[in-house]
């Protein structure tokens, strides 16, 4: 069995543009992604992903704007945890964007995303959200730079996901 570790990530959105951060420090450091980190144990998943995003980038989100669009599982050869991100998008926030310890923010043109420094994922599942579709994916890694195995599925509706689930 897993042991299942949750967390959120944040893509902002404006026009034909997508806010992500470099990764100064820790996991996926020298990546490009959305914002988010760990749910800690007081606190609602999209509590996680406001706090998170501000934190990273010092925008504020509401919790009522942030639509949630996808599950996604990562698992790694050889270890126990299955990390559980649960990822939120929106087009509504307020503040100045800032660069933090942890995250070097830009906007980038959806044809610009680079790809070619980001997790080897996100150039199979991001199609599907810039279709608006919901999804799930399940993605097996050896190492950080090789997908062994995985799987992406359209959703009807992320609530049905987890209850069929039973999460
Ligand atoms: P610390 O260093 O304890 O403050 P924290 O900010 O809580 O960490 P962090 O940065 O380790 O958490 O969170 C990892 C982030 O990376 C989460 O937003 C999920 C995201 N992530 C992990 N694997 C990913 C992958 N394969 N593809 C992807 N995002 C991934 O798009």
């Amino acid at each position: 069995m897993w042991q299942r570790k949750l967390y959120t990530l944040v893509f902002l959105r404006k026009e034909n543009q997508i806010l992500l951060g470099f990764k100064k420090r820790g996991f996926g450091v020298n990546k490009w992604n959305g914002f988010g980190g760990k749910v800690e144990p007081n606190e609602s998943i999209v509590e996680a992903a406001a706090r998170e995003l501000k934190e990273e980038c010092n925008l504020v989100v509401e919790i009522c704007d942030l639509k949630h669009i996808a599950h996604m599982e990562f698992t790694f050869e050889g270890e126990p945890t299955l990390m559980d991100v649960r990822v939120y998008s929106t087009n509504k926030f307020t503040g100045t964007l800032k660069e933090t310890e942890e995250m070097r923010p830009k906007w980038f043109i959806l044809e610009n995303i680079p790809y070619d420094q980001m997790w080897l994922d996100d150039r199979l599942w991001f199609p599907y959200m810039f279709k608006g579709k919901l999804v799930h994916g399940r993605f097996h890694f050896l190492g950080h730079d090789k997908i062994l195995n995985y799987k992406i599925e359209e959703l009807e509706s992320m609530e049905a996901h987890y209850n069929k689930n039973k999460m």
